[in-house]
């Protein structure tokens, strides 16, 4: 009994390790949408990204090119939108959230544009221990501000893995991107924004981060400041 449950936990981690979460669906409405339908199809399977320099850091390998093939949600500004994964987040890190506006449509951009960022989830402190508050996260989301300007977006979504992130490279990006069109927007400004590639620099104090030892006190989200409408 013992040794049965042992070998199924072991049996579990392993199967973790091989099949990494990855961000499938958009969540809005109330309702998580069809996998793939409203997010960018990816290629590289459930890898991360690790290059900062690369343009795969905007929606993922492959998630430029699959644009075109995306539906684009109408989501309302003032509402709740997010994203879900294929299986809880295990990796410790932050999640974060951005969305850049589209010179034409959601399906054609390239996220070539500004990014401004919606939402954050990072670690919480308490006496001396680091609490990853976005491990086992199935779902996340959160409220779009209603002065959001009316339009076609690019929504970003990502999990940082920093288990491995005290060495150059080793923070994994888990990222996806959904085509979206918000309706009922407003006049607000979004900012501060930056360039994807461009915002991130792989010695970011959030990006090149020991989690272990010293234990941190406080932890550095990598990009702008949450633009909160
Ligand atoms: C959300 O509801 C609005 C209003 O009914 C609808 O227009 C929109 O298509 C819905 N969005 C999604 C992603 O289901
Ligand atoms: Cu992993």
């Amino acid at each position: 009994m013992k040794n049965l449950s042992v070998l199924l936990s072991l049996a579990a981690t392993f199967q973790g390790a091989l099949a990494h979460y990855r961000w499938t669906s958009l969540v809005a409405n109330g309702t998580k949408t069809a996998d793939y339908y409203f997010v960018r199809q990816n290629t590289n399977y459930n890898s991360p990204v690790t290059d900062v320099t690369s343009n795969d850091i905007r929606c993922n390998a492959g998630g430029l090119a699959s644009g075109a093939s995306t539906n684009t949600a109408t989501i309302t500004a003032g509402s709740t939108v997010g994203f879900a994964l294929d299986q809880s987040i295990y990796h410790i890190g932050p999640i974060q959230v951005y969305m850049s506006k589209a010179p034409s449509t959601a399906s054609s951009y390239d996220g070539s544009g500004d990014w401004f960022k919606l939402a954050q989830l990072g670690p919480s402190f308490s006496s001396g221990a680091i609490n990853w508050d976005a491990t086992q996260v199935g779902q996340y989301t959160f409220k779009l501000p209603s002065s959001t300007p009316s339009g076609q977006y690019l929504l970003r979504v990502e999990h940082i893995a920093v288990h491995a992130a005290s060495g150059a490279n080793g923070a994994q990006f888990y990222i996806s991107c959904a085509n979206v069109n918000v309706v009922g927007g407003g006049s607000g400004k979004p900012g501060p924004t930056i360039k994807l590639p461009g915002g991130y620099k792989a010695t970011d104090p959030g990006i090149l981060f020991n989690p272990y030892y010293p234990v941190p006190t406080s932890y550095t989200f990598p990009g702008p400041a949450v633009w909160s409408g």
